[in-house]
Protein backbone atom coordinates (compact mmCIF):
# COMPACT_ATOMS: atom_id res chain seq x y z
CA UNK A 1 0.00 0.00 0.00
CA UNK A 2 1.67 3.39 -0.89
CA UNK A 3 0.25 5.97 1.58
CA UNK A 4 1.19 9.77 1.96
CA UNK A 5 4.48 9.76 2.13
CA UNK A 6 5.40 7.74 -1.17
CA UNK A 7 2.90 10.63 -2.80
CA UNK A 8 4.09 13.74 -1.42
CA UNK A 9 7.21 13.83 -3.44
CA UNK A 10 5.15 13.36 -6.96
CA UNK A 11 2.94 16.33 -5.05
CA UNK A 12 5.75 18.60 -3.92
CA UNK A 13 7.58 18.20 -7.01
CA UNK A 14 4.43 19.29 -9.35
CA UNK A 15 3.99 21.72 -7.08
CA UNK A 16 7.68 23.06 -7.43
CA UNK A 17 7.93 22.76 -10.90
CA UNK A 18 4.44 24.79 -11.39
CA UNK A 19 5.11 27.16 -9.01
CA UNK A 20 8.30 27.99 -11.12
CA UNK A 21 7.14 28.27 -14.23
CA UNK A 22 3.34 28.55 -14.19
CA UNK A 23 3.95 28.23 -17.56
CA UNK A 24 5.45 25.14 -17.71
CA UNK A 25 3.43 21.67 -18.81
CA UNK A 26 4.56 18.18 -19.73
CA UNK A 27 7.72 17.24 -17.29
CA UNK A 28 5.78 17.31 -13.81
CA UNK A 29 3.80 14.45 -13.98
CA UNK A 30 6.21 12.22 -16.71
CA UNK A 31 6.97 10.31 -13.43
CA UNK A 32 3.76 8.78 -13.04
CA UNK A 33 3.56 8.08 -16.12
CA UNK A 34 3.78 3.43 -16.95
CA UNK A 35 4.68 2.13 -19.59
CA UNK A 36 2.20 0.38 -21.92
CA UNK A 37 3.42 -1.87 -24.46
CA UNK A 38 0.10 -2.25 -27.18
CA UNK A 39 -0.98 -5.22 -28.76
CA UNK A 40 -3.65 -6.97 -30.02
CA UNK A 41 -6.62 -8.02 -27.59
CA UNK A 42 -10.32 -8.83 -27.54
CA UNK A 43 -11.86 -6.29 -26.13
CA UNK A 44 -15.42 -7.11 -24.50
CA UNK A 45 -17.08 -9.95 -22.77
CA UNK A 46 -19.56 -11.95 -24.09
CA UNK A 47 -21.09 -12.59 -20.74
CA UNK A 48 -21.66 -9.00 -20.49
CA UNK A 49 -24.07 -6.07 -21.78
CA UNK A 50 -24.65 -5.78 -25.38
CA UNK A 51 -22.45 -3.12 -26.33
CA UNK A 52 -19.81 -5.69 -24.75
CA UNK A 53 -20.13 -7.97 -27.77
CA UNK A 54 -15.80 -9.45 -27.85
CA UNK A 55 -13.97 -7.83 -31.13
CA UNK A 56 -10.22 -8.01 -31.69
CA UNK A 57 -8.88 -4.67 -31.57
CA UNK A 58 -4.89 -3.14 -31.56
CA UNK A 59 -3.57 -0.43 -29.08
CA UNK A 60 -0.06 1.34 -29.98
CA UNK A 61 2.75 1.57 -27.54
CA UNK A 62 1.62 4.23 -25.21
CA UNK A 63 2.33 5.72 -21.19
CA UNK A 64 -0.72 5.30 -18.42
CA UNK A 65 -0.95 7.39 -15.11
CA UNK A 66 -0.24 4.65 -12.44
CA UNK A 67 -2.60 6.07 -10.03
CA UNK A 68 -6.01 8.27 -10.29
CA UNK A 69 -5.27 12.34 -10.34
CA UNK A 70 -5.64 12.73 -6.78
CA UNK A 71 -6.61 15.93 -5.24
CA UNK A 72 -3.44 16.98 -4.48
CA UNK A 73 -2.58 17.09 -8.12
CA UNK A 74 -5.56 18.70 -9.19
CA UNK A 75 -5.18 21.21 -6.79
CA UNK A 76 -1.55 21.68 -8.41
CA UNK A 77 -3.01 22.28 -11.31
CA UNK A 78 -6.09 24.87 -10.39
CA UNK A 79 -3.55 26.96 -8.62
CA UNK A 80 -1.23 27.08 -11.24
CA UNK A 81 -3.60 27.43 -14.07
CA UNK A 82 -6.22 29.38 -12.43
CA UNK A 83 -9.03 26.89 -13.50
CA UNK A 84 -12.73 26.96 -12.30
CA UNK A 85 -14.30 23.50 -13.13
CA UNK A 86 -17.83 23.13 -14.87
CA UNK A 87 -19.42 22.15 -11.58
CA UNK A 88 -17.53 25.20 -10.01
CA UNK A 89 -19.26 27.38 -13.04
CA UNK A 90 -22.66 25.44 -12.83
CA UNK A 91 -22.91 25.66 -9.18
CA UNK A 92 -23.63 21.86 -8.42
CA UNK A 93 -22.56 18.51 -8.89
CA UNK A 94 -23.92 14.64 -8.77
CA UNK A 95 -24.43 12.75 -5.41
CA UNK A 96 -24.70 8.82 -5.16
CA UNK A 97 -26.79 7.53 -2.75
CA UNK A 98 -28.22 4.57 -4.38
CA UNK A 99 -29.42 6.83 -7.30
CA UNK A 100 -27.89 10.09 -8.70
CA UNK A 101 -28.92 13.12 -7.30
CA UNK A 102 -27.94 16.90 -8.24
CA UNK A 103 -26.67 19.08 -4.90
CA UNK A 104 -26.30 22.20 -5.09
CA UNK A 105 -22.72 23.23 -3.90
CA UNK A 106 -21.18 20.03 -4.60
CA UNK A 107 -18.04 20.22 -6.08
CA UNK A 108 -14.43 18.74 -6.37
CA UNK A 109 -13.40 20.68 -3.23
CA UNK A 110 -17.03 19.38 -1.84
CA UNK A 111 -17.07 16.44 -3.29
CA UNK A 112 -19.97 14.85 -1.78
CA UNK A 113 -21.72 17.78 -0.97
CA UNK A 114 -21.84 21.88 0.66
CA UNK A 115 -20.82 20.72 4.15
CA UNK A 116 -18.15 18.27 2.89
CA UNK A 117 -14.25 18.87 2.28
CA UNK A 118 -10.89 17.11 1.18
CA UNK A 119 -8.67 18.33 4.41
CA UNK A 120 -6.61 15.15 4.96
CA UNK A 121 -7.91 13.89 0.99
CA UNK A 122 -4.81 14.77 -1.03
CA UNK A 123 -4.18 11.14 -2.13
CA UNK A 124 -7.53 10.48 -2.87
CA UNK A 125 -8.97 10.71 -6.26
CA UNK A 126 -10.17 13.94 -7.29
CA UNK A 127 -13.82 14.01 -7.88
CA UNK A 128 -16.67 16.20 -9.36
CA UNK A 129 -14.45 16.73 -12.48
CA UNK A 130 -16.76 16.53 -15.49
CA UNK A 131 -14.96 15.31 -18.89
CA UNK A 132 -13.91 18.94 -20.36
CA UNK A 133 -12.34 19.56 -17.24
CA UNK A 134 -10.39 16.20 -17.08
CA UNK A 135 -9.24 16.85 -20.34
CA UNK A 136 -7.68 20.21 -19.52
CA UNK A 137 -6.03 18.95 -16.46
CA UNK A 138 -4.12 16.14 -18.95
CA UNK A 139 -3.09 18.80 -21.84
CA UNK A 140 -1.83 21.41 -19.45
CA UNK A 141 0.75 18.82 -18.21
CA UNK A 142 1.31 18.14 -22.05
CA UNK A 143 -0.72 14.32 -21.72
CA UNK A 144 -4.55 13.76 -23.18
CA UNK A 145 -7.09 11.49 -21.63
CA UNK A 146 -6.83 7.31 -22.94
CA UNK A 147 -8.78 6.54 -25.46
CA UNK A 148 -11.34 3.36 -24.40
CA UNK A 149 -9.29 0.68 -26.11
CA UNK A 150 -6.03 1.87 -24.38
CA UNK A 151 -7.86 1.88 -21.50
CA UNK A 152 -9.48 -1.46 -21.64
CA UNK A 153 -5.63 -2.80 -22.61
CA UNK A 154 -3.79 -1.49 -19.55
CA UNK A 155 -6.90 -2.96 -17.12
CA UNK A 156 -6.46 -6.55 -18.51
CA UNK A 157 -3.45 -7.05 -20.76
CA UNK A 158 -4.46 -9.86 -23.40
CA UNK A 159 -5.01 -12.74 -22.10
CA UNK A 160 -8.80 -12.09 -21.38
CA UNK A 161 -9.18 -11.70 -17.70
CA UNK A 162 -12.24 -10.26 -16.39
CA UNK A 163 -11.15 -7.95 -13.45
CA UNK A 164 -7.35 -6.65 -13.55
CA UNK A 165 -6.12 -9.61 -11.52
CA UNK A 166 -7.65 -12.16 -13.18
CA UNK A 167 -11.08 -13.68 -13.23
CA UNK A 168 -11.88 -13.71 -9.39
CA UNK A 169 -14.44 -11.75 -7.82
CA UNK A 170 -13.04 -8.78 -5.64
CA UNK A 171 -12.73 -10.26 -2.45
CA UNK A 172 -14.91 -9.11 0.64
CA UNK A 173 -12.51 -11.32 3.09
CA UNK A 174 -8.37 -12.13 2.90
CA UNK A 175 -6.98 -10.13 -0.21
CA UNK A 176 -8.92 -6.88 -1.08
CA UNK A 177 -8.27 -5.56 -4.66
CA UNK A 178 -10.65 -3.19 -4.59
CA UNK A 179 -12.80 -0.56 -3.23
CA UNK A 180 -16.36 -1.25 -4.41
CA UNK A 181 -20.04 -0.79 -3.16
CA UNK A 182 -22.30 -3.73 -2.27
CA UNK A 183 -22.15 -6.97 -3.81
CA UNK A 184 -26.05 -6.54 -4.81
CA UNK A 185 -26.12 -3.47 -6.85
CA UNK A 186 -25.64 -0.25 -6.06
CA UNK A 187 -24.69 1.39 -2.52
CA UNK A 188 -21.32 2.39 -0.85
CA UNK A 189 -19.93 -0.48 1.47
CA UNK A 190 -16.99 0.29 4.12
CA UNK A 191 -16.20 -3.39 3.93
CA UNK A 192 -13.13 -3.28 2.27
CA UNK A 193 -12.11 -0.49 4.47
CA UNK A 194 -13.64 2.67 2.65
CA UNK A 195 -16.97 3.58 2.14
CA UNK A 196 -16.59 6.06 -1.03
CA UNK A 197 -13.05 6.90 -2.46
CA UNK A 198 -9.78 5.57 -0.92
CA UNK A 199 -6.49 6.80 -1.13
CA UNK A 200 -5.21 5.84 -4.86
CA UNK A 201 -3.30 2.72 -4.40
CA UNK A 202 -4.72 1.18 -1.72
CA UNK A 203 -5.28 -2.17 -3.32
CA UNK A 204 -1.76 -3.12 -4.49
CA UNK A 205 -3.19 -6.54 -4.90
CA UNK A 206 -5.66 -5.47 -7.34
CA UNK A 207 -3.32 -3.42 -10.02
CA UNK A 208 -3.33 -4.37 -13.48
CA UNK A 209 -0.74 -6.77 -15.38
CA UNK A 210 1.20 -3.10 -16.18
CA UNK A 211 1.22 -2.36 -12.67
CA UNK A 212 -1.96 0.65 -12.60
CA UNK A 213 -3.62 0.63 -9.36
CA UNK A 214 -7.61 1.00 -9.16
CA UNK A 215 -8.48 -0.04 -12.58
CA UNK A 216 -11.16 -1.07 -10.31
CA UNK A 217 -13.16 0.48 -8.35
CA UNK A 218 -12.52 3.70 -6.29
CA UNK A 219 -13.90 5.92 -9.26
CA UNK A 220 -15.05 5.82 -12.28
CA UNK A 221 -12.23 7.28 -14.76
CA UNK A 222 -13.15 9.66 -17.92
CA UNK A 223 -11.39 8.57 -21.26
CA UNK A 224 -11.55 10.45 -24.61
CA UNK A 225 -14.27 8.07 -26.34
CA UNK A 226 -17.46 8.71 -27.41
CA UNK A 227 -20.12 5.84 -26.32
CA UNK A 228 -20.78 3.07 -29.51
CA UNK A 229 -24.29 4.67 -30.54
CA UNK A 230 -24.67 7.65 -28.32
CA UNK A 231 -22.23 10.41 -29.80
CA UNK A 232 -23.24 12.86 -26.94
CA UNK A 233 -21.91 10.49 -24.07
CA UNK A 234 -18.60 9.91 -22.90
CA UNK A 235 -17.33 6.59 -22.07
CA UNK A 236 -16.21 6.16 -18.14
CA UNK A 237 -15.00 3.14 -17.34
CA UNK A 238 -13.63 1.00 -14.56
CA UNK A 239 -16.64 1.29 -12.09
CA UNK A 240 -16.43 3.10 -8.56
CA UNK A 241 -17.15 2.86 -4.89
CA UNK A 242 -20.50 2.84 -5.00
CA UNK A 243 -20.97 0.04 -7.51
CA UNK A 244 -21.24 -3.75 -7.46
CA UNK A 245 -18.40 -6.39 -8.76
CA UNK A 246 -20.31 -6.65 -12.41
CA UNK A 247 -19.86 -3.20 -12.95
CA UNK A 248 -15.86 -3.26 -11.96
CA UNK A 249 -15.22 -5.59 -14.79
CA UNK A 250 -12.39 -4.28 -17.16
CA UNK A 251 -14.70 -4.51 -20.11
CA UNK A 252 -17.94 -2.44 -18.60
CA UNK A 253 -18.61 1.11 -20.29
CA UNK A 254 -20.83 3.52 -18.96
CA UNK A 255 -21.68 7.17 -20.42
CA UNK A 256 -21.93 10.48 -19.32
CA UNK A 257 -22.29 14.16 -20.90
CA UNK A 258 -18.93 15.58 -20.98
CA UNK A 259 -20.17 18.91 -18.95
CA UNK A 260 -21.55 17.30 -15.79
CA UNK A 261 -19.47 16.16 -12.16
CA UNK A 262 -20.16 13.54 -10.00
CA UNK A 263 -18.86 11.92 -7.01
CA UNK A 264 -17.71 8.35 -8.29
CA UNK A 265 -16.29 9.89 -11.24
CA UNK A 266 -12.61 10.68 -11.94
CA UNK A 267 -9.81 10.23 -14.39
CA UNK A 268 -6.19 9.53 -15.10
CA UNK A 269 -4.09 10.78 -17.85
CA UNK A 270 -1.91 9.16 -20.46
CA UNK A 271 0.18 9.75 -23.63
CA UNK A 272 1.64 8.62 -26.25
CA UNK A 273 5.22 6.06 -26.22
CA UNK A 274 8.27 8.34 -25.29
CA1 LIG B 1 -15.98 0.44 -0.48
Amino acid sequence: MIGARTLLIPIAAALALLSADPARSGAPLEHLLLPIPGGRFTMGDADGEANEAPHSAVVRPFRMMRHEVTNGLFRAFVVASGYVTDAERSGSGYLWDGRWGRVEGADWRHPFGPRSGIAGADDHPVVQVSARDAARFCAWFGLRLPGEAEWEFAARGTDGRRYPWGNAPPEREGTRRANFGTVACCAPDASDGYLRTAPVGSFPSGASPFGLWDMAGNVWEWTASAFPGRPEEVVLRGGGWGNNPYCLRTSYRHGNPPHIALDMVGFRCAADAE
